[in-house]
């Protein structure tokens, strides 16, 4: 088997907010996202994990598994199997890398009910993330462990999600 089509998605979770990175280059650029990348030879999903929090965010948490996701393009013949990790503290500090420019979130809604945009923490700006995290990502917020799959198929050069399966476990 590839180990090329291991990869890790980390969530740093605090209080009502959470810890995303703007992707600045390579697969997925210009989308919010966890950190993650491959999992490399002789690494497991959780060293892998730990490591590329390390190298794009710059912090330590103690993560644990939250999900597992099978993403599947149409033509590709193989897939992505993400193992999905999350935690409730962090050591350091987030800096912005080559690769990510970190940005917390909120995923309490205001007491207004409505975000204004002079608020300094945002929703979760799913608008501008993979169309599957809207699905997910509110269990893992939730501490509910998740798998799933979702199939894309290529418009232009743009990922468009076509049939998508979530569920808790
Ligand atoms: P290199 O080539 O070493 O810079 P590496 O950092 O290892 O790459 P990268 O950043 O390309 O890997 O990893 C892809 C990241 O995108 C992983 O965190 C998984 C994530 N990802 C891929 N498809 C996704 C999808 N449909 N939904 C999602 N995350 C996805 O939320
Ligand atoms: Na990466
Ligand atoms: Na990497």
């Amino acid at each position: 088997f590839d180990q090329k089509r291991f990869y890790t998605n980390a969530f740093v979770i605090q209080g009502d907010k959470i810890l995303l990175g703007w992707k600045k280059r390579g697969f997925g650029v210009n989308k919010y996202n966890g950190f993650g990348g491959k999992v490399e030879l002789g690494e497991t999903p959780a060293e892998a994990a730990m490591r590329e929090l390390k190298e794009e965010a710059g912090i330590v948490a103690p993560l644990e598994h939250a999900g597992s996701l099978l993403f599947m393009t149409k033509g590709a013949g193989w897939a992505f199997q993400i193992e999905i990790f999350s935690a409730r503290s962090y050591s350091g500090i987030p800096i912005e890398t080559d690769e990510m420019r970190p940005e917390w979130f909120s995923f309490a809604p205001p007491a207004s009910g409505v975000f204004d945009t002079n608020e300094s923490v945002m929703p979760i700006p799913y608008e501008k993330m993979w169309d599957d995290d809207v699905y997910w990502l509110p269990l893992l917020v939730q501490g509910r462990k998740f798998v799933g799959r979702a199939d894309f198929v290529m418009e232009g050069d743009e990922f468009k999600m076509a049939r998508h399966w979530f569920g808790t476990i």
